[in-house]
This record gives structure tokens, C-alpha cells and sequence, in this order.
């Protein structure tokens, strides 16, 4: 098994997705973004844009779609909102002659769509790329034209299954007791299967030999400098080719020549400047350029990758950063607006960074998947701490755990690891959401996740969010932290927040006397119509969810001077589910609606962070409740 493992890490190593596109001396970079052609094939019996080759010419009979944006909220048609399957997009554009001088890689660049899909330029396919939140790219320059507009033709498809991650299925009805066609999809997940390019496209271009990758990790010395080792994957160069390069970090260099595609070595900086999480320092998220300059037969290319210098260690009772103790006060997030779907935008990341800020939040999990590359990169600016999640979530059935799902897992993992090890604020991989971790199959399944991970990034530890009980799960042996995703007085004891400091307090021991580990609860929240108001408190009331969260504050606090080490509620806003008797317009656990405005119980976590993150004790009878 070791050695399977050790091969497939090998290959995939091998394999990476490309630096986030910049533009530098070398590279130019070109937007995609904006308003697309669109059309969804609804032809169920028979996959009519294949048969009918529709990505040979523009597609016909179509509509205008924003990217990014999901293609669900974005029109009236309830066929489009809830539609499983092929959805095709296709736009022009221009690309200047001196790109295509054979001496220029032109790079077309998805920073992610939902989930599988297939791209062409000019009529010839390019690359295809199986699941959602990560980027994809290409090498397009041998397939366009110059004095003409160049047809790119994508076709997404959002239809999940036992293997997908996240998993789901879609079942199919006939009979004279449903209408024609008629089908049902099921996510294993509470939100909404969102679906199509939902994140930038980018063409950008760089010298036929290239930077392909680029890795930073930071050892603390103990006399205050900082060990900076590098890795940097260098692409194209051929035959008798020699490349040389040139490393530089806060005045200090370094250079030399490539062997076999690679470059490393190790920066010595004396007095280093650190990042810190804005609650430990107040000159928090400090970002510094790392430049990398390769040159092969007298062509450079250049790229700038922002770095934090930083070091993660966890302990059997903490979690340190920069040799300091962090905890873990925040929430848990989603991708989720009105309209945009999971489609990213600028302002919307920004609006979201500044709610995080304004309730003195320190840290958040990227539930259930991996987020844009540009939260990552506002969180690294502000000092917010970010768990990295795979979007793993839903593994909940014995054929969810089959070799098609791990080594399609293991690819997960390469790609977020690959995509965000440079980011500072990103200190933890979550390998998983609430699997059936008490299954057997469970157990073999997480070990071979953890070695993966790790062999893939030493330098950060690894979790789950686990739902099971300390005597039933088989797979937080394996995690560095246990993270446990608890709802004592909402899917338990609804209405009874007395019960949680004795349940909490109970779990807690059981686990610790178990495991010797540093322990956080992931989750915890109640459902919470906005403008409900009872006294006293019952459940959906804005009072409730107040009190049901601050049910968990007095045990928290005893035990984080010992082995707990943080607390994230769910969620941060209300956000969109698939319909069901069970969730009116959605899911409302979030401290703020879906348009990000507070409901009470925001108030009441703004004070206790303020007072956690300057490591005060609060008063609950001041919490402004
Ligand atoms: C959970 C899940 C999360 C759900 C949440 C809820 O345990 O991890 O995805 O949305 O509970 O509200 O039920």
C-alpha cells in the first residue's frame, strides 16, 4: 500500500496546475471575463450537443450569461435553476500576433467550474478537468488563429454521483405516475449544487520555458532567523537547453542553474519579518515578494509569488503559530450570494473580509471545498487564518469510500495543495466534512488520505470535521487536531440549551482521555429566522440562537486554558440549500442573513471575540443581547 501511494504521489507531484496568472516583465495577462453565450442541453434521451458536435461552430439558439457567475439565479427559467447535466458556454476573442511567434505559450485558464468539464478552442478540444473550486489550464497557442476571432466552447456538467466529490445522484422516473422525464437529484450536502464557470477565465502568456511552480516553506531558527526553503519547477526547456536562475527574498538572494526541471535551495534570513494572525500581532498578515527569474538561451521569464514567513507546530495540547499559541475563534463560511450563486466577485469577497473583521472573527474553514484564490489572498493581507477543506463532504455511505473516490480524492488534495501551500493564512488542511467515519472502510480510506497530505505538505497539520462519537470514529487516529462538528441544543435537545455545558463538557473528556490532541468544535449554530423575536427564547428566534451559542462560552473557556484551541459557528450567513421540508428558503443557522446584514446573536460573538482576541475574559452579563 505504501509503495502504491508513494507512486501515485510521485505522478502527481510530477503534474502541477500553474502559478495564479500575473503579469510581469515576461507575462501578459488578457481577461475572459464578462458576458458569454450560453445554452443548457435539456435533450435527455440522447446527449444532443456531442451528437450534434456543438463546440464545431458558435452554438445557436443561446442566451447571455455573465462569467463568473453560477448560470442558476441568473434568469427566470426554473429549468435552468434546477438543471442537472450538460450546460455550454462559448465567447470570441482576440489574441495579438506577437503571442503567436511559436516562441510563446498562450495559457487559457478556468479558476474553476462546477464540475466536470470539457474545453475547445477553435473546434479542438484542450483540456478537460473533473471537479469544482479548483483552477485548470492549457497551453492553446497551437490552436489559434491571428487577424480573426478565436471561438472558445466549454461544456460543464454538474451531475454528482457515488464518486464525485462531493458525492450525490440523480434517479430517473417513468411510468404513468410521473411526467415525461422526470428525474430528482439528491447532493449528500446542505447547499445548493450550484453549477458553471463560477470563477475568472484568464488567457495569459509566458516564454516557452517557463515557472511552472513555485513553493516557499518557513522554519524558525532559535535565534529569531528564518530557514526559507524554496522549490521552483521550471517547464519547457529542451533538448541541450541550460536554464539558470535567480531567487531573491527580503535582500537575499540566491541563484544557480536548473537540474532536471528543478531549482531549490534554502534562504537564510537573519531578522526576518514574520506574517502573524492579526489577534497575535498588531502588524498582522505581513506579505513580502519572493521573485523568481529563470532564464534559458537568453530568454527570462519572471513571476512574483507573495509569501508569509511563518511556522505552524501543534502540540498534545496547542496550536502554534510563530512559536505562540492561536485559537481558533470564527466561523464556518460558504461560497454563497444572492444572484452570483457561487459565482466570485471583488466586492463581494471584500464585503464578506470586512463582516469577518467587524465581528473580531480570527479564523474561519473553508466548508465545504476550497475557495477562491482571492479570499486566500485578502486573508493573507489581514491576518484572518484560514482551514483549507477538500470538498469531501458527504462521504456517508460504504461505496462513497471505493478506490474511484480516493485516488480522485488524492488528485483533490494535490490541487489545493499545489494551488494554495504558499498562502500564510491557510495553516490546516480539513481532508473531510462529517464522513461516515465510523464505518470500517473508513479507516483504511483516511490513513492513506493523511499520508498523501502529508507527503504532499509536511509543513501544515491535517483534520476533519467529524460528527461521530469519540467511541465510534475510526479516523481522527489519524489527524494531528480533532475537530468535531456538535449541535447539542438544535438536532439534540432542541429548545434546551441547559443540557449543552453537561453534554459538551462530557464529549470533551471522553475524547481527550482517548486522545491526546488539541481539540476544537467546527460547528455549532441554530436555525434563526431573522426578525423572530421571542422571550423567552425559543427555537428560530433571533434570542434563541443567541443563548443556544452561548450555552458552549463557560466550558469553552475552561477548557481552553488546557487542550481546546478554538470554536467556529455555523455559519457566518444564511445561505441557499437545495429545496426541502426541512429548510424554508434555505438554511438560516448564519449570524447574518444571506444579504449580510446581523441578526442578534452576531452582536453577542462580535463582543466575545473582541474580548478573546485581546485575550481578555468577557462578562456574559454585558454580552448586548
Ligand atoms: C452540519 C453540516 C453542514 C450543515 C449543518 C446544518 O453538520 O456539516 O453542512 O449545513 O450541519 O445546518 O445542518
Amino acid at each position: 500500500m505504501k509503495l502504491a501511494l508513494t507512486f501515485f504521489v510521485l505522478a502527481i507531484i510530477a503534474t502541477c496546475q500553474g502559478l495564479y496568472p500575473k503579469d510581469s516583465p515576461s507575462r501578459l495577462l488578457k481577461d475572459l471575463d464578462g458576458i458569454w453565450h450560453f445554452k443548457i442541453d435539456d435533450s435527455l434521451s440522447r446527449n444532443e450537443g456531442f451528437d450534434d458536435e456543438w463546440y464545431l461552430k458558435p452554438l445557436t439558439d443561446t442566451i447571455l450569461m455573465p462569467v463568473p457567475a453560477s448560470y442558476n439565479d441568473i434568469t427566470q427559467d426554473k429549468n435552468i435553476r434546477d438543471f442537472i447535466g450538460w450546460a455550454w458556454y462559448d465567447r470570441n476573442f482576440w489574441v495579438p500576433g506577437s503571442w503567436l511567434d511559436g516562441k510563446t505559450r498562450v495559457v487559457l485558464r478556468f479558476e474553476s467550474a462546477h464540475y466536470y468539464t470539457i474545453v475547445w478552442v477553435n473546434g479542438k478540444q484542450v483540456m478537460t478537468h473533473d471537479g469544482g473550486h479548483l483552477p485548470f489550464e492549457a497551453d492553446i497557442a497551437e490552436h489559434l488563429e491571428e487577424g480573426q476571432p478565436n471561438r472558445v466552447t466549454v461544456a460543464v456538467n454538474n451531475t454528482l454521483n457515488a464518486n464525485t466529490l462531493p458525492p450525490g445522484s440523480v434517479k430517473y422516473y417513468s411510468g404513468e405516475k410521473y411526467p415525461p422525464n422526470y428525474f430528482t437529484f439528491t447532493g449528500q450536502f446542505d447547499f445548493f449544487n450550484y453549477a458553471g464557470i463560477q470563477r475568472s477565465v484568464k488567457l495569459y502568456t509566458t516564454p516557452k520555458a517557463y515557472i511552472s511552480d513555485i513553493s516557499v516553506v518557513t522554519e524558525l531558527e532559535e535565534d529569531g532567523s528564518a530557514s526559507v526553503a524554496y522549490t521552483v519547477m521550471i517547464g519547457g526547456v529542451e533538448g541541450n537547453s541550460e536554464a539558470s536562475y535567480e531567487v531573491s527574498l527580503s535582500g537575499v538572494k540566491d541563484s544557480g542553474t536548473v537540474t532536471d526541471g528543478i531549482a531549490k535551495g534554502t534562504l537564510k534570513i537573519t531578522d526576518p519579518t514574520l506574517w502573524w494572525p492579526w489577534t497575535l500581532s498588531s502588524t498582522p498578515g505581513a506579505m513580502q515578494p519572493f521573485q523568481v527569474k529563470i532564464t534559458t538561451d537568453g530568454v527570462t521569464d519572471m513571476y512574483i509569488q507573495s509569501v508569509g514567513l511563518r511556522e505552524v507546530v501543534v502540540t498534545e495540547d496547542q496550536f502554534l503559530i510563530n512559536g505562540k499559541p492561536f485559537y481558533f475563534h470564527g466561523v464556518d463560511k460558504h461560497e454563497d450570494w444572492d444572484i452570483v450563486g457561487k459565482g466570485i466577485n471583488d466586492a463581494l469577497l471584500m464585503k464578506d473580509i470586512n463582516l469577518l473583521k467587524w465581528m473580531n472573527v480570527a479564523a474561519f474553514r473553508t466548508s465545504h471545498y476550497p475557495y477562491a484564490e482571492e479570499m486566500l489572498d485578502l486573508c493573507d493581507k489581514e491576518g484572518i487564518v484560514v482551514i483549507g477543506e477538500s470538498p469531501a463532504v458527504g462521504l456517508h455511505d460504504e461505496d462513497n469510500f471505493g478506490n474511484a473516490t480516493l485516488m480522485h480524492h488524492f488528485q483533490v488534495m494535490r490541487e489545493m495543495i499545489d494551488r494554495d501551500k504558499n498562502h500564510p493564512s491557510v495553516v490546516m488542511w480539513s481532508v473531510a466534512n462529517e464522513p461516515a467515519s465510523d464505518l470500517p472502510v473508513a479507516e483504511r480510506y483516511f490513513q492513506s488520505i493523511v499520508e498523501v497530505t502529508h507527503t504532499l505538505d509536511a509543513s501544515r497539520p491535517i483534520t476533519f470535521a467529524c460528527n461521530k462519537d469519540y467511541d465510534s470514529d475510526r479516523a481522527t487516529q489519524f489527524m494531528d487536531v480533532i475537530m468535531l462538528n456538535r449541535y447539542y441544543d438544535w438536532y439534540d435537545n432542541g429548545g434546551h440549551p441547559e443540557v449543552v455545558p453537561y453534554a459538551l463538557r462530557y464529549d470533551l473528556g471522553q475524547w481527550r482521555q482517548r486522545q491526546k490532541k488539541p481539540i476544537m468544535i467546527s460547528e455549532y449554530g441554530a436555525g434563526t429566522i431573522p426578525g423572530i423575536h421571542k422571550d423567552p427564547p425559543v427555537m428560530w428566534s433571533e434570542e434563541y440562537q443567541a443563548e443556544a451559542l452561548m450555552a458552549y462560552w463557560s466550558v469553552f473557556d475552561d477548557y481552553r486554558k488546557s487542550f481546546f484551541i478554538g470554536e467556529l459557528v455555523w455559519n457566518f450567513a444564511d445561505f441557499e440549500t437545495a429545496q426541502s421540508s426541512k429548510r424554508a428558503d434555505g438554511n438560516h443557522k448564519g449570524l447574518l442573513t444571506r444579504q449580510r446584514q446581523p441578526k442578534l446573536a452576531a452582536r453577542a460573538v462580535k463582543y466575545r471575540y473582541e474580548a478573546l482576541a485581546e485575550g481578555k475574559d468577557y462578562h456574559p452579563e454585558q454580552i448586548p443581547v
